[in-house]
Order: C-alpha cells, then sequence, then structure tokens
C-alpha cells in the first residue's frame, strides 16, 4: 500500500513538472529583430523601434494548422508589414531582374523557420498582409509568442507560416543548383 501510495505521488509529481516545462517558453524570448543578407542597411529592431514605426491591423483571422486543424481565433493582430521593413533594410541586387529570386527567410529562436518569396511580397496586392506584430487585442504578446511574432494573415493555413519568438528575416538571392 505504502509503495502504491508512493508510486502514485512519484506519478503525479512527473506529469506535473513535466506539464510546467512545456508550457514554460520564456527561454524562447527574443528581445531583437535583425534583418540581414542581402540588404543595403542591415537593421536590428527591438520592440520600442517597431512601436514608433506606422502600424497596421489584421482583424478576424483564423489560426488554422497545415493538417487543417484549428487553433483558435484572433480578434486583432497589430504589427509592422514586412514590407515596410524590407523597404527600410533596402534590397541589394545588381540587376532588376534579381529582385524575383530573392527568399526571405523568416528564424524563430527555436530551430523553427519559413520562407517568403520577394514575388509574394512586392508584387502581389496583398502582399503588405504579411505582419510582423507585437500585440494582440491591443495588448504586448505573452511569452507564448514573444515580444514579436509573424503571419501571413491571407494564408489558406494561417499557422503554417506563422512564426512565433521571431528573431530574424534574413534576404537571399536564390541561385540554380549546379547540376
Ligand atoms: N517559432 C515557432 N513558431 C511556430 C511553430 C513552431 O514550432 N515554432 N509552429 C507553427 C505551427 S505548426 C502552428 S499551427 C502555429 C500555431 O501553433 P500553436 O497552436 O502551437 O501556437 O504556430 C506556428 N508557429
Ligand atoms: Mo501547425
Amino acid at each position: 500500500m505504502k509503495q502504491l501510495v508512493l508510486r502514485l505521488v512519484f506519478i503525479g509529481f512527473t506529469l506535473l513538472t513535466s506539464a510546467a516545462f512545456a508550457s514554460d517558453t520564456s527561454g524562447k524570448m527574443s528581445t531583437e529583430l535583425s534583418i540581414t543578407g542581402s540588404v543595403v542597411h542591415p537593421l536590428t529592431l527591438t520592440l520600442a523601434d517597431l512601436k514608433k514605426m506606422s502600424s497596421e491591423e489584421v482583424r478576424d483571422l483564423p489560426l488554422i494548422c497545415q493538417s487543417g486543424a484549428n487553433k483558435g481565433h484572433i480578434n486583432k493582430l497589430t504589427g509592422i508589414p514586412l514590407k515596410t521593413l524590407l523597404i527600410r533594410a533596402g534590397l541589394l541586387v545588381k540587376h532588376p531582374k534579381d529582385f524575383r529570386k530573392l527568399a526571405f527567410i523568416a528564424y524563430a529562436t527555436d530551430n523553427y523557420w519559413v520562407t517568403y518569396s520577394w514575388g509574394e511580397i512586392f508584387n502581389r496586392a496583398d502582399g503588405n498582409k504579411v505582419l510582423v506584430y507585437f500585440a494582440k487585442d491591443g495588448k504586448p504578446l505573452d511569452q507564448s509568442e514573444g515580444q514579436f511574432a509573424l503571419i501571413s494573415s491571407m494564408d489558406t493555413h494561417t499557422g503554417a507560416r506563422q512564426v512565433k519568438w521571431l528573431r530574424k528575416i534574413e534576404v537571399r538571392m536564390l541561385q540554380p543548383k549546379t547540376e
């Protein structure tokens, strides 16, 4: 009996600590966002820098995983279009036809990254609906997303290219693979 009680206490303790660790994302927080790679002026932005810029809002956004699972609904996000930040850094290419070869790689602190292309950001009507957001329903983000995050609000599966704990945007011209 005593052994059974001890075992139950042990199992309970293990479950509790693993749940606590699973939800503790404080180590993933990023406090700076850098814009690097093929740019004229590499930038390192803080939350205060982003707040000084003219912000946009996105409303009524479903958060849908790539699997189709519904991960929730967002009422209002406030942030700066990725396009604005890229224009501020200045895309660096040698020839005008090279713009269309650029990829924008968005990295998080947890070894997660996603890609965007010049064409979808700069050559589509909905290009400025890709937002580096820093507030949700008018409140700062909490540690489950970091100080700032990225979302492509017009995507079918909005969760698939959402980047929580965003830390870096790399501008890179893609080259053909040598065969
Ligand atoms: N940094 C980071 N952002 C991420 C992910 C991740 O693993 N790391 N997962 C993505 C996925 S697959 C989804 S569906 C959404 C929402 O996931 P959540 O419900 O776990 O927050 O976040 C996206 N953003
Ligand atoms: Mo997902």
